[in-house]
């Protein structure tokens, strides 16, 4: 089979403009690694977008913390989590992987780190998010915000370059309202995104604690390996999502996945989840089926 690539795939309408990002670098024969941090850096500083970077819902006490991480085609990666005040935590995701013995940096250590790579202080809670937040803190509802079309949340973005290699991004402010502190699956690395370069790379949206729990986007990986199709790997991740979490019901889950030859898929728990797709031929937006 000939190869698909150079493509692109990543979470939500918002993906669009992030995948266009990203087509500048592989569509001009660059790698998949610049294209993912250059996609998601959009998404991270549209401050429309109210689930990633600038603008992002903040937590319960009103403090926006970001949560990204990275992956290249060596299986090297870098992570930041509960990252405050820095609108491009991808990028500060990419030093860690580049700069540092480590993989993961949180909070105080990561701001820290961050200013001292040079990132600028950025005030990440917009009026819009923090009228929201003031209005959300009056009524008191649950922390726990239906994710759809709507109300998408984070970008993961995963591409394949010319020359055949795998990487993958994803990034998020997380949970709206979550507790101070909390992390999801966003910045996890084999939980909201995993690259293989032998066999392909996923990405996750939705609640994260879901994800987590089966170390969602590694699985999907391990499908891939196995010989599923880039749809079936993501729907047999989501079988073992719901088989983990008796709430299946109550929440969202979507995986997105490419493979080594440039074939996508997705899968998703409930229906209202949908990717964007980028390569030479073509740009789509696609509803991804679901369980439920
Ligand atoms: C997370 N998957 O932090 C991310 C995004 C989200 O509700 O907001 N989920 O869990």
């Amino acid at each position: 089979m000939k190869p698909n690539r150079p493509i692109v795939l990543s979470t939500w309408k918002h993906g669009m403009a992030a995948n266009e990002a990203a087509w500048q670098v592989l569509g001009a024969g660059g790698r998949a690694l610049d294209a993912v941090e250059a996609g998601v850096r959009v998404t991270e500083s549209d401050p429309d977008v109210r689930t990633v970077g600038l603008g992002g819902y903040p937590d319960a006490s009103g403090v926006v913390t970001l949560d990204a991480c990275i992956m290249n085609e060596a299986g090297d990666c870098g992570s930041v989590a509960c990252l405050r005040d820095i609108e491009n935590p991808i990028s500060v995701a990419r030093k860690v992987m580049e700069e540092t013995p480590h993989v993961m940096l949180v909070g105080a250590g990561a701001l820290e780190f961050a200013l001292s790579q040079g990132f600028p202080r950025t005030n990440l809670l917009t009026e819009k998010s923090e009228a929201d937040w003031k209005r959300w803190k009056a009524s008191k509802t649950e922390a726990r915000q239906e994710i759809n079309v709507e109300n998408h949340d984070t970008i993961g973005l995963v591409a394949l370059d010319a020359a055949g290699n795998l990487s993958g991004a994803c990034t998020t402010s997380g949970a709206s309202y979550k507790l101070p502190g909390r992390v999801g699956d966003s910045p996890l690395i084999g939980a909201g995104l995993y690259v293989d370069n032998e066999v392909g790379a996923a990405c996750a949206t939705g609640w994260g604690e879901a994800v987590i729990r089966a170390v969602g986007c590694h699985l999907v990986v391990e499908f891939l390996r196995q010989g599923h199709d880039p749809e079936t790997a993501c729907r047999l991740a989501v079988e073992r999502v719901i088989s983990k979490n008796p709430d299946y019901r109550e929440i969202q889950v979507g995986f997105v996945a490419l493979d080594k030859h440039g074939r996508h898929g997705s899968y998703c728990i409930q229906s209202g989840f949908n990717y964007a797709v980028l390569d030479a031929s073509h740009s789509d937006l696609i509803d991804a089926p679901h369980a439920v």
